[in-house]
């Protein structure tokens, strides 16, 4: 196994000082946008899943979001194609194809068959684009401490394999449901990390374990990874803490946005306080 903690980027100073967190206390917290503050301050270095309070019941046929999702009808999008669980398909083998948000969007209707459509997996919102309040992070921070925001939509069995971006995330899942596994930063050395483009993402590090070949949760314990599942779905935003690792499972059609706190603005984990 490579046991290597790479030095790049602020994932060895996040792996540092992360506080060791053991099974019985690896599970994901359920709070209100009130209670958010309150529960980071207890610094327990959790995942926190915020429930809305705007129980907005979206699906990709209402009215707001197909007005919504049409300002991007006219861009060019590049899709992810392959196999999804492959973790080195996903860190340098990627394969995509061009398309057309709208032409994606109607395929994604007509045909939810991810070997026949692909994953419009992080895509870039321009500066320009509108945002509704369901597609917001919790109305807690300034929005000017977080990046550009990505857009994630796909059909069911879309796979993100395993990795940590090293940015505090709020994932704003707007419809459908994804399955979540976590691991924390204490096991990056059993995770045969690599660093898949030094130059260009040094947060982005990537495992190159393939949960779904070597039977997901099966594996994490028989190696004695600590880890937590759970599933997140519409009107929740789960908040992962900078240095989890994740492996993401779409399990229905998905539209999701995601916000990382730009940490050129604020140390990762401000909310949690690494100093
Ligand atoms: O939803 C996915 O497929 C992956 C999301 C992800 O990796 C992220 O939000 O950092």
């Amino acid at each position: 196994m490579n046991k290597k903690i790479h030095s790049l980027g602020f994932l060895s100073q996040l792996y540092e000082k992360s506080p060791h967190i053991r099974q019985e206390d690896c599970k994901i917290i359920h709070c209100t946008p009130i209670e958010f503050k309150r529960e980071v301050k207890k610094e327990t270095n959790l995942p926190i899943i915020i429930q809305s309070n705007l129980d907005s019941q979206l699906s990709l046929e209402s009215s707001e979001v197909i007005r919504w999702l049409e300002q991007f009808n006219d861009k060019k999008i590049q899709v992810r194609i392959g196999n999804f669980s492959d973790p080195k398909e996903y860190a340098y083998n990627r394969k995509t194809y061009e398309s057309q948000f709208s032409e994606y969007l109607l395929n994604l209707k007509k045909n939810n068959q991810i070997d026949k459509i692909g994953y419009l997996g992080n895509y870039k919102l321009s500066q320009d684009s509108l945002l509704p309040a369901w597609a917001l992070p919790p109305d807690l921070y300034s929005q000017n401490l977080f990046m550009q925001p990505s857009l994630w939509l796909g059909p069911s069995g879309a796979i993100t394999p395993l990795h940590t971006d090293g940015l505090d995330n709020f994932a704003v899942h707007i419809v459908g449901s994804k399955r979540w596994t976590l691991v924390p930063i204490q096991h990056y050395p059993d995770l045969e990390v690599s660093v898949p483009f030094p130059d260009l993402a040094t947060d982005l590090h990537t495992s190159s374990i393939d949960l779904n070949k070597l039977g997901g949760l099966e594996w994490l314990k028989k190696n004695h990874i600590t880890h937590t599942q759970f599933i997140c779905g519409p009107d929740e935003t789960l908040y992962l803490p900078a240095g989890w690792f994740h492996y993401v499972e779409t399990l229905t059609p998905s539209l999701m946005v995601n916000w990382w706190v730009d940490k050129a603005k604020a140390k990762p984990r401000i909310l949690t306080s690494v100093k």
